[in-house]
């Protein structure tokens, strides 16, 4: 925390990814270095952690949506003030990598996050037969779909936890901070209302 209770500006980063991708082991593995039984994510997870970044302390929230498909069409009530988008591929389910390279073809189709910078993780490098990082990048085309934006990407196994700090501190140096941290924290309520709301219906 800043001094005298001051708030760090918050930088939102979402977490994406098809169900099973990875996404809320990589998220409990960054945030308590641990690995816990995740069960499949319903709603949303969310985990803030302080860094530092041009010698300020920056909050980083880590959004973790749900990536069944009911969830993924709210996916796109989280883009405003992104700061950076991190799509989490398992790289041994080469059956859904063409699903995954759809969904994330879709949500950088979005207009609210135009320019924010990717970083795409190739989860689960310790499986044997997992795609490595040269064979992803093709598969998903990022060169071209990602002109106009930085990109990266990163492998990992969220379970070993290798890679999983190198692509934190990527995330960290790639972020686009936001200009008005206050209506941010206005932004991120709404979302979280908007969400609970819709998970009544
Ligand atoms: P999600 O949040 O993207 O839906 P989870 O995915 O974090 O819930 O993980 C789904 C399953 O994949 C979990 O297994 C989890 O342990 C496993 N997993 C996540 N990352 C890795 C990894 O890097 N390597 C390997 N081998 N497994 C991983 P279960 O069996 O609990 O469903
Ligand atoms: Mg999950």
């Amino acid at each position: 925390m800043g001094l005298r209770g001051s708030k760090p500006p918050e930088a939102r980063v979402l977490l994406l990814g098809l169900d099973n991708a990875g996404k809320s082991t990589l998220l409990y593995k960054l945030k308590h270095n641990a690995c816990v039984c995740t069960v499949p994510t319903i709603g949303f997870n969310v985990e803030m952690l302080e860094v530092r970044k041009n010698r300020k302390n920056i909050a980083l929230t880590l959004w973790d949506v749900g990536g069944q498909g009911k969830m993924r069409e709210h996916w796109k009530s989280f883009h405003q003030d992104t700061a950076a988008v991190v799509f989490v591929v398992d790289s041994s389910d080469r059956r859904r990598l063409g699903e995954a390279r759809r969904e994330l073809d879709n949500t950088l189709r979005s207009e609210q996050l135009r320019g924010r910078p990717l970083i795409l993780l190739a989860n689960k490098q310790d499986v044997n037969g997992a795609l490595n990082v040269t064979e992803i990048k093709d598969m998903f085309n990022l060169t071209k779909i990602c002109s106009g934006r930085d990109w990266f990407v990163q492998p990992c196994s969220a379970s070993t936890g290798v890679g999983v700090e190198e692509a934190f501190k990527r995330v960290v140096q790639m972020v686009k901070l936001p200009s008005d941290s206050g209506a941010m924290r206005d932004n991120i309520k709404e979302t979280v209302h908007y969400l609970k709301a819709s998970r009544k219906h």
